[in-house]
């Protein structure tokens, strides 16, 4: 199997998907480069934020999740914010320079009061110049239908891991929740988003059948977040093992082979990771990013330190065609770097 490709395989098989994880890890990362320079622009990243809109008490049993209302992990419950407070966050997000602003509420699934709100919020936002992703929980057809029909860019469900090891992870829904919720969203017409989590204890056959189950979609999701697992304390995941940088860089680079068009996302993990892991991940084939300081609960990298650090790499942030003009993000970098450099704490290595 070589590395260029033309057309996006979807015939991927298990075995072909571990071959590529047990490649020289320089071997591998060529592959994904190659790959990462077919279809994009290897100095371009997109950068989405995210905004919790519902927070806490929810009733899955998630275990890595500092949501979940079985677990004390000393977080504030919050309820739907007001429409109003959301678009405040949009502007901000907007302002700071993210082309995509995600809102992700704590719900197994939403419910038939919450859809208004929802879809105003998805509306609202859009008319700032925003693209919208939201992660509800399932979604079932009709809802999918009313998101799409308020506009709603892409919605975000996780598979989280492969399907041997999902049942240790989460008990309270099931793989075939997960898998008929992308159904819906994907016959609604909305992009897909989904990825899962690497260092919840899983081994390199989870990790193969993750990428498995994404690469082999119909249609394969248009961003696929791989996340490291943020290990919370109160969570039945807090005390998991270190995991090995070099397996969760494995990881992005297999996902930029097997799924060459999709944007591949460097999410939730990198407050943990050093400036050099995650330029690892870029050259591995990540060309999307959460930036602001929240994630959802947990923290994240300063939006301005991530300025500084694609600067110092040459990775443009790749632009929101409908909306922004080069100048409008230039001066949106300008003034980032400069309130970097107003931080005391700021160390500019460049010098
Ligand atoms: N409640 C909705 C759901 O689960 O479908 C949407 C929000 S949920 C927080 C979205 C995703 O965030 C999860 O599927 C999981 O992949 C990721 N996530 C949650 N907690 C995490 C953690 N501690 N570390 C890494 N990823 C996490
Ligand atoms: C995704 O894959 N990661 C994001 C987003 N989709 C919704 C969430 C990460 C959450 C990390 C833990 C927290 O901040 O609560
Ligand atoms: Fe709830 Fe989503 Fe957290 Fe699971 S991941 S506990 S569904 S908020």
């Amino acid at each position: 199997m070589g590395a260029t490709t033309d057309t996006v395989r979807n015939d991927w098989t298990r075995e072909e998907i571990a071959v590529l994880f047990d490649l020289p890890f320089n071997d591998l990362m060529f592959q994904a480069q190659v790959v990462h320079r077919q279809f994009f622009n290897p100095n371009e990243v997109q950068i989405s934020t995210l905004c919790s809109i519902k927070t806490g008490a929810c009733p899955e049993d998630c275990k890595y999740c500092p949501q979940s209302a079985r677990y004390d992990t000393g977080l504030e419950k919050e309820k739907l914010m007001k429409v109003e407070a959301v678009l405040e966050e949009a502007r901000a997000a907007k302002s700071s320079g993210a082309t995509r602003f995600c809102m992700g509420a704590a719900w197994r699934s939403p419910k038939k009061k919450d859809m208004p709100y929802v879809t105003q919020m998805v509306k609202d936002v859009k008319a700032l110049g925003l693209e919208t992703c939201m992660t509800l929980g399932m979604v079932s057809e009709d809802q999918a239908t009313e998101l799409a029909g308020a506009g709603l860019d892409y919605y975000n469900h996780n598979l989280d891991t492969s399907p041997e090891f999902y049942g240790d992870v989460i008990t309270t829904r099931t793989y075939q929740d997960r898998l008929n919720t992308l159904g819906n969203v994907r016959a609604a017409g909305m992009k897909v988003c989904s990825g899962g989590i690497v260092g919840m204890g899983e081994g390199q056959s989870d990790r193969v059948g993750l990428l498995h189950q994404l690469a082999t979609m119909d249609k394969q999701p248009e961003s696929v977040p791989v996340n490291m697992l943020v290990r919370v304390e109160g969570t039945p995941l807090a005390d998991q093992a270190d995991l090995d940088p070099f397996d969760f860089i494995r990881t992005i680079a297999v996902a930029r082979i097997t799924m060459p068009k999709s944007h591949v996302r460097l999410s939730a993990g990198r407050e943990e990771m050093n400036e050099q892991m995650q330029s690892m991940a870029f050259m591995a084939g990540a060309n999307s990013i959460f930036y602001g300081e929240k994630l959802l609960t947990t923290p994240n990298p300063e939006a301005s330190k991530d300025m500084v650090l694609l600067k110092r790499l040459g990775i443009n942030t790749e632009k929101y065609e409908v909306e922004q003009d080069e100048a409008e993000q230039e001066a949106i970098v300008m003034e980032s770097l400069q309130a970097a450099k107003n931080d005391k704490f700021f160390y500019d290595a460049v010098k």
